[in-house]
């Protein structure tokens, strides 16, 4: 059976989607491309060869011919969009973050709870990333004892103009707090959010510094800059008893001249995760096709964005902030 699937969004991410489904992902047809902006759709639709254009997400969310849908429109929308589709029954990959605050998210784990089954993959590409992947297969096969901390960096080279203050922790730290929750296999209780004293106001793409505590007792430190200048660029350490496993991007090729050797950065995170990305969405097919949920859920969705509440709070407070989470629904295992 072939998986009907609509977009809704077909901005940098939901293009970029639309363009992995329809070449790499077998089992899966993109019916339907939805943006408010007709233009912008009817574009992309005639590049990928896709039968419908449509205005209206409601519709193409309900329509009888779609049986999963793809939510990469803003941020704002996402609730909506969600509570459609799960009123359809029908599988939904949404891109992070699930919804702008954990009180959001707390309502759509109750309606997916609701329900009684998992429709929602969340779009936390990472979990889906081969480098992530051998992190954590070598930290468990090497023998290196009990994780103590894991370092992350998270750069882009720029922000666009409206990339607000707050964005740093709410759309960029998110995918750090949902990886160190991933590879450390445990919740994070708490958040302290500093900026450095010339970005003491914040501003576009300002950076953060996030010291977190985990249930299991670990610090996670989370750097974001978002004006970063170079390059994207995702490293990570993980710091265990017995050694240190540390994120190596994927690099092909060096550049040797001039008594000098370079490698070269990607200017976004497509480039960087494209594996990731293309994995995430196999599996998600995939996940439809057997019946049996893959990567990140509304669960960790919402942890993630409480995660992101605390850390906001934070740099208002200049404290640490506890990150408040409801008791885990039995839908989502223990
Ligand atoms: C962006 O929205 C993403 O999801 C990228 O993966 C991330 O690196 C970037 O910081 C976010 O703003």
């Amino acid at each position: 059976m072939t998986i009907r699937v609509a977009l809704i969004g077909a901005g940098v991410m939901g293009a970029d989607h639309a363009r992995t489904l329809t070449s790499q992902v077998p089992g899966a047809e993109l019916r339907i491309i939805c943006d408010a902006d007709a233009e912008r759709a009817a574009v992309l639709a005639a590049e990928l060869e896709v039968q419908s254009v449509s205005a209206d997400p409601q519709a193409a969310i309900a329509d009888k011919a779609i049986d999963a849908v793809i939510v990469a429109a803003p941020d704002a929308m996402h609730k909506e969009l969600i509570f459609a589709a799960l009123a359809a029954a029908k599988p939904i990959l949404c891109e992070k973050p699930m919804a702008p605050t954990p009180q959001d998210c707390v309502d759509i784990i109750a309606a997916e709870v609701k329900r009684g089954e998992q429709l929602i993959q969340i779009g936390y590409n990472r979990r889906f990333d081969p480098a992530y992947w051998e992190m954590r297969d070598t930290w468990k096969a090497a023998g290196l004892g009990e994780a103590i901390m894991f370092h992350g960096f998270h750069r882009n080279v720029s922000a666009p103009p409206w990339f607000d203050s707050n964005m740093a922790v709410t759309n960029s730290a998110v995918h750090d707090f949902d990886i160190a929750r991933w590879l450390l296999e445990t919740e994070i209780v708490s958040v302290h959010a500093f900026r450095p004293a010339m970005f003491a106001n914040g501003g576009i793409g300002s950076p953060v510094f996030l010291v977190c505590q985990a249930a299991s007792g670990q610090l996670v430190n989370i750097e974001v800059s978002n004006n970063a200048a170079y390059g994207y660029d995702v490293r990570g350490d993980l710091v265990c008893r017995n050694g240190t496993v540390s994120l190596r991007p994927p690099v092909n090729s060096e550049l040797c001249t001039n008594l000098q050797n370079s490698i070269s950065y990607p200017a976004d995170w497509r480039p960087r995760f494209v594996n990731a990305y293309r994995l995430q969405l196999q599996g998600w097919i995939r996940s439809i096709h057997k019946g049996k949920p893959e990567g990140a859920s509304a669960w960790d969705g919402y942890a993630a964005s409480a995660c992101a509440a605390a850390g906001l709070k934070s740099l208002a407070s200049g404290q640490a902030e506890k990150v408040e989470l409801i008791a885990k629904p039995s839908l989502y295992g223990k």
